[in-house]
């Protein structure tokens, strides 16, 4: 019975014996949670942050965190409420995750790296790597070299300048960020890439709303949310929250669901998995949350089938304008339509020729069903739609946000109190790094503007964005690369490819807090370089300082950190990039006054970016500013022809062979990003293992399958096939033909060459899989496990009901 999956209450016979099998051994299934944080969510939250920090160091990030005058939480994206709406502990169980990973006592210094050689390290997983504490001085990895070893500040920064130098092509370097930057490190950042001339500047962004980017952008012209805050809890009468999982990546998103809800909007959800985040939420900011019946957030959940969401659009559009045409001027605003949208009728065309059983199929949902979302539209003089990485990470993403922009345009849903576009961003400052300047591709008139502020030729020639950036190093036309942040190796796709291409690099330089598999991967040499978290006191010469970050509804405000830094040696991110550019370019743009002084950065800042007027005042307003959206404020569009495009987007969807299944790749309750906290998916009922494959139970059924089976995943694609080893098959509420599993294990099955059209992001939420029995285990563990021929040629694809 090796590895065999247990229900919880079963007799645990064996636990002994596969413990050391492999961590997920013990892992525990029960049923999914129709509810979400209460108490269990406290408990949980002060568990881990006295775990990790300790009671003092612990309570004091808590309380400050979201706070005015206080850190901005490094989780997700949320947006804060205003100031005097805010709690004693504005935080969630996963914000408190990340502040007390962060603030935690455990430290990575010299010792370690004595005690612990590279190819030791390259056989501990992230979650053990990330356990081992804090990062606290530069370490250096020599050429040939087993371990790392201690180097100066001074020395490290000459190594890269020097190598940066030695490139005969500025383009041979490639500079990553992850969405935590602040604006002020993230500016500098960009600024030293394109003072050095190169544009190769990727980010987690091109894995993450990249495709909303690319959609908004197209058809009204700004490539971010334009919906607010208020928006949401005052005005939308009907909010619809596609592919995305807010109980556990935007806990605080609960808070301001159930304001609406208690003022009376809607809420529909479309996800193949009934999360819990859509059951009943018990606030845990009030005693009646906490001790009461909790609030019912969602009015209607659509089991929607992977990948269906631009079919299932169409079909809503489709009812839209058969209601329309039976009874003119009812549906549709035309008024809206007529002055400010141009491409309505090739959209109308389209929705003209659906095809509705395919429609059905692809979605997985029947016509009745739709019809019934219609109505809510219908009755809502308002609506609001969010999504996230359940929509922006398939193959048709970009046409699938379009689409949804279509939508809400046919009823003039946007520029107007409680309606618009929201696609919910993801790291904490992902959205403010755009805005600043990270991206591969910004436009002529930022570059004018740099050029204008600093009295350089910026290049212009677009750069590698991270799918291009992996190629690059595969082909071996990248000399550095140098992160800021972030988990390039473990977050990106195809693994095995990945990972050889990073080490195919000359120098890998990481600004890093915690040691990752990134660092592991490194070049012919590599550098580690431990900056200041989020949480922790900033002091220059120039005395204390803050950084500012924008949320996902376009809030900028300040950060500041409160906590003693977990080592003296460790630098500021900005600090780290300015003292690299002057040791790079000498003093030419003022670099060592930036690093004394933010506030001299945010002044280049307010100069050229737009919105940024008077930022150093606005910032330092308790609430902070909200950034300009043209279709936001004055209901205009920015766009090549001055409207709103309605776009023709044909139902497509990932085409699967008979005897495969759709993947989609998802996070657990316990994890951020490549950060694993615990082993443990609360809301979803598994306990102490993540190597986990959730099937309908037909499917499993249907390939002989039953619950607690060890099966290998298969991917297959025109390159070949890729195989992530060892899950255990658990029997879940998701439409059939599909399958989720947890990210990043699954990465290795994620080709690199798949990715979406337009905004090139890896299809990370559909990769056609088969299952086969797996040999990852012991022999018992096959007898478990039988496949008969017969099964796998059969077909498991088609609609659920
Ligand atoms: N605790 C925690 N918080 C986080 C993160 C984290 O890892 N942990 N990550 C942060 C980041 S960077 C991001 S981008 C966000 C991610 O936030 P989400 O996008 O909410 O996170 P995912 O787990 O990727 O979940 C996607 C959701 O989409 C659903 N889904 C999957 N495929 C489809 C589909 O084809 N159609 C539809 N309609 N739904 C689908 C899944 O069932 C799941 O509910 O969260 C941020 N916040
Ligand atoms: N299969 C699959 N792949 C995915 C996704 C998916 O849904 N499925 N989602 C994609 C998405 S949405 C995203 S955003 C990317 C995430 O990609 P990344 O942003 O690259 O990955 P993270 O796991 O967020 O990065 C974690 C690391 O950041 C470092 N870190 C943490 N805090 C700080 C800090 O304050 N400063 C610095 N310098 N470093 C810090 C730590 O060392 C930690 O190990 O992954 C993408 N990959
Ligand atoms: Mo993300």
């Amino acid at each position: 019975m090796a590895g065999r999956l247990r229900r919880e209450h079963e007799p645990d016979r064996d636990r002994d014996s596969d413990r050391d099998a492999d961590q997920d051994a013990d892992v525990q299934i029960s049923k999914p949670k129709h509810s979400s944080v209460g108490l269990e969510g406290i408990a949980e939250s002060l568990r881990y942050t006295l775990a990790e920090s300790g009671p003092v160091r612990g309570t004091k990030t808590l309380l400050t965190m979201n706070q005015v005058g206080g850190f901005d939480c490094p989780s997700c994206a949320w947006g804060d409420p205003a100031p005097g709406e805010r709690k004693h502990a504005e935080f969630c169980e996963n914000g408190a995750k990340a502040v007390a990973w962060e603030a935690t006592r455990k430290r990575v210094d010299r010792e370690f790296f004595a005690a612990h050689s590279v190819a030791d390290l390259r056989e501990r997983d992230g979650y053990w790597l990330e356990k081992q504490g804090r990062l606290t001085e530069p370490m250096y990895l020599a050429p040939g070299a087993e371990h790392f070893a201690p180097i100066a500040w001074d020395d490290a920064l000459a190594l890269v300048a020097d190598r940066l130098r030695a490139m005969d092509d500025p383009n041979r370097a490639v500079f990553y960020t992850s969405g935590r930057t602040s604006n002020e490190a993230a500016f500098v950042y960009q600024l030293l890439a394109r003072r050095l001339g190169t544009n190769n500047l990727p980010d987690c962004s091109n894995m993450c709303h990249e495709s909303s980017g690319a959609a908004l952008a197209e058809t009204i012209g700004v490539g971010k949310g334009v919906v607010t805050m208020e928006d949401i809890t005052e005005h939308a009468d009907l909010l619809m929250i596609v592919g995305q999982n807010p109980g556990t990546c935007h806990p605080r998103m609960l808070t301001a669901l159930e304001k609406a809800k208690k003022r009376g909007a809607r809420i529909v959800a479309i996800n193949p998995l009934p999360e819990a985040g859509f059951g009943r939420f018990h606030n845990p900011q009030t005693v009646r949350g906490l001790a009461g019946p909790g609030t019912q957030l969602a009015d209607a959940y659509l089991p929607i089938r992977i990948n269906g969401d631009l079919a299932f659009f169409n079909a809503l559009n489709r009812i839209l304008l058969d209601r329309e045409e039976a009874a003119p001027g009812t549906v549709f605003d035309h008024d809206f339509i007529d002055h400010s949208c141009d491409g309505f009728e090739a959209a109308r065309d389209t929705w003209r020729a659906l095809d509705w059983q395919r429609a059905e199929e692809l979605s997985g949902l029947s016509r009745r069903v739709i019809e019934k979302c219609a109505d809510e539209v219908m009755a809502a003089d308002s609506v609001i739609v969010c999504w996230a990485m359940g929509l922006t990470q398939h193959r048709n993403a970009v046409a699938t946000i379009r689409e949804i922009v279509n939508f809400l345009l046919l009823r003039g849903n946007i520029g107007r109190p409680g309606a618009g576009p929201s696609p919910i961003r993801g790291h904490s400052n992902v959205q403010g790094d755009r805005t600043v300047g990270i991206w591969e591709q910004m436009p002529d008139s930022f570059l004018d503007a740099l050029r204008e502020e600093f009295g350089f030729e910026p290049p212009r020639e677009h750069g590698w964005d991270t799918v291009d950036s992996i190629r690059a190093m595969r082909d071996g036309k990248v000399d550095v690369f140098f992160a800021v942040g972030g988990n390039f190796a473990a977050a990106t796709p195809d693994t095995a490819v990945t990972e050889a291409a990073v080490a195919n690099c000359g120098l890998t330089v990481n600004v890093a807090t915690k040691l990752n598999r990134t660092h592991l991967c490194h070049g012919t040499e590599a550098l580690l370089l431990p900056c200041l978290g989020r949480t922790e006191h900033d002091v220059q010469a120039g005395g204390e300082q803050f950084v500012t970050v924008e949320d996902s509804l376009a809030m900028v405000h300040a950060s500041r950190g409160r906590l003693m830094p977990g080592s003296p040696e460790l630098r500021s991110e900005i600090r780290i990039l300015t003292d690299l550019a002057e040791a790079l370019f000498g003093d030419d743009l003022g670099w060592p006054e930036m690093g004394r002084d933010y506030r001299v950065i945010r002044r280049h800042i307010e100069h050229v970016v737009p919105g940024f007027h008077a930022f150093e005042e606005r910032v330092t307003q308790p609430e902070g500013f909200m950034l300009p959206r043209a279709p936001h404020d004055t209901r205009t569009f920015p766009t090549a022809s001055g409207k709103a495009r309605f776009t023709a987007n044909p139902p497509t969807a990932a085409e699967v062979p008979p005897g495969h299944l759709l993947l989609t790749t998802i996070r657990s309750h316990d994890q951020f990003n490549t950060t694993v906290y615990g082993l443990d998916d609360r809301y979803r009922g598994v306990k102490g293992g993540r190597h986990v494959v959730f099937l309908n139970e037909s499917d499993l059924k249907a390939f002989h399958l039953s619950d607690g089976d060890l099966v290998d995943l298969v991917s297959v694609f025109s390159d070949g096939e890729r195989r992530a080893p060892g899950f255990r098959v658990v029997p879940y509420p998701i439409p059939r033909g599909c399958a989720a599993a947890y990210y990043p294990e699954t990465n290795v099955l994620v080709p690199l060459d798949s990715t979406a059209e337009t905004s090139n992001t890896p299809n990370t939420k559909s990769i056609v899989i088969r299952l086969e029995p797996s040999e990852a285990r012991s022999s018992e563990a096959d007898d478990q496990l039988i496949m008969s021929q017969e099964t796998q040629g059969s077909t498991v694809s088609g609609p659920s009901s």
